[in-house]
């Protein structure tokens, strides 16, 4: 059963230019979030209204919307104060809900390693913490529903200090999580293998892309925010090289600041990678806007120094004549589309040309077990066997490093 969800959402002088396709988003949140949106409440205003958001005549709307729908809960576009929130729903007599409780809430649908729970659980309590202002309902309400789930959710004590607690708890824990990441990071990095990683805007195509690239079934869905777990397969060039491709969470605007935090460590997982590819939907009618939030956040994140590849994705939905790339190189594509994943294919080549270093090098016949390495560690272009000389002459691309351990500068 679907929740019935009314949304609510003030347009003011300083949003106005992203609140229509903001309000489109929260909509899609809150069917991902198996909510119904039966009705949707919109407001201009100079600034918001401290007590209530939208202000009492708006309020009584709001109720008498309430009522004709049987609307279940209301959910607001604009973070509410802890305050703010609690007035509402004493008017109202309906759970309260803002955007960032709803993300929230998704992530914790949708986490499924051990650290992506933990993550969720921290970002919510961190959330409540400020929140808890000594009222018991808004506790005794985690009955089950938007906004009440999460891992910790039937745990969560009424007192601050119980949440501390926790909080230090969550924090040992993921500690130790994370530590164990990187270790595995640390021994993938000794290893020569070329790593890929996907970013992009939620619902760009970045699993479907991963799927068809590795012909595996990672979980595509047209659901914001699927993969939340970061997911790393291993991808064969047709040249025999190795590579991984690490899919990652999608990005959203006005992504809340706690979930950053909480999110560090998996974000960090992918700054660590030799190519980005930044995925986006072309079709989309916000593109410019989603591209904008990702680039944003990867300054905040320190990603913008590592290569980068713009996939442009979802070309069947698109008017190609009408199509202007504003993000430099790329490629535009239909992740679905098999032929075209050859054309990212080749790109990725090329960007793999322009990072490794080059080497053309003579390799005696007895040299084979190190051919075979150049095959699977590097991109070796050609290798000519000539007869006469017994040997073979090697062309590619390899990591400094590598061409150094096998003396091959
Ligand atoms: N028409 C069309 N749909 C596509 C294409 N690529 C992906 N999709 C659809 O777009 C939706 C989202 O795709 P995903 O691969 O799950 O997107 P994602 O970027 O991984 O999303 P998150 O994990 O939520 O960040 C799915 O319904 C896909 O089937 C494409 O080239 N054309
Ligand atoms: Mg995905």
């Amino acid at each position: 059963m679907r929740e019935k969800a009314i949304l609510v959402g003030v347009e003011t002088t300083t949003n106005q230019e992203k609140f229509n396709d903001s309000m489109e988003e929260l909509k899609n949140l809150t069917e991902t979030a198996n909510g119904e949106v039966v009705a949707v409440l919109t407001q201009k205003r100079q600034s918001f209204d401290q007590k209530t958001m939208i202000g009492k005549g708006k309020i009584a709307e709001l109720v008498q919307l309430i009522d004709a729908h049987e609307a279940e809960l209301v959910i607001f576009n604009q973070e509410l104060s802890p305050r703010q929130a609690q007035t509402i729903e004493e008017y109202t007599n309906v759970r309260v809900l803002d955007r960032v409780q709803l993300i929230l809430d998704i992530f914790a649908l949708r986490a499924r390693s051990k650290e992506g729970k933990l993550q969720v659980e921290l970002a919510q309590l961190n959330y409540l913490l400020p929140r808890l202002l000594g009222q018991g309902s808004q506790l005794s309400r985690l009955g089950g529903g938007i906004g009440t789930r999460g891992p910790g959710e039937t745990k969560l004590e009424t007192d601050r200090r119980h949440i501390r607690h926790k909080i230090i708890l969550i924090k040992k824990a993921l500690k130790e999580v994370t530590q164990h990441r990187e270790r595995s990071r640390q021994k993938r990095n000794h290893s020569a293998i070329f790593r890929i990683g996907l970013i992009g805007y939620t619902n760009a195509g970045k699993s479907t892309l991963l799927n068809q690239l590795t012909q595996t079934d990672s979980y595509a869905e047209d659901q914001l925010f699927a993969t939340l777990d970061p997911l790393t397969k291993k991808w064969e060039l047709a040249e025999g090289m190795e590579a991984t491709i690490t899919d990652t969470v999608g990005f959203i605007q006005d992504l809340p600041t706690q979930l950053i935090e909480s999110f560090h460590s998996t974000i960090e997982e992918s700054k660590d990678v030799d190519l980005l590819l930044h995925v986006v939907d072309a079709s989309a009618v916000n593109r410019h806007q989603q591209e904008k939030t990702v680039t944003e956040l990867m300054d905040q994140l320190s990603m913008n120094q590592l290569p980068l590849l713009t996939v442009y994705n979802k070309k069947d939905r698109l008017d190609t004549e009408f199509f202007t790339p504003t993000l430099f190189p790329y490629v535009l594509i239909s992740a679905k589309n098999k032929q075209d994943v050859q054309k990212i294919v080749q790109a990725i080549k090329q960007q793999i040309m322009e990072i490794l270093e080059p080497y053309d090098r003579w390799l005696e016949a007895d040299q084979s077990p190190l051919l075979y390495q150049l095959k699977k560690q590097t991109l070796l272009i050609s290798s000519e066997y000539d007869e006469t000389k017994n040997g073979y002459q090697v062309k590619g691309f390899a990591r400094q490093q590598f061409l150094m351990s096998k003396k091959l500068t």
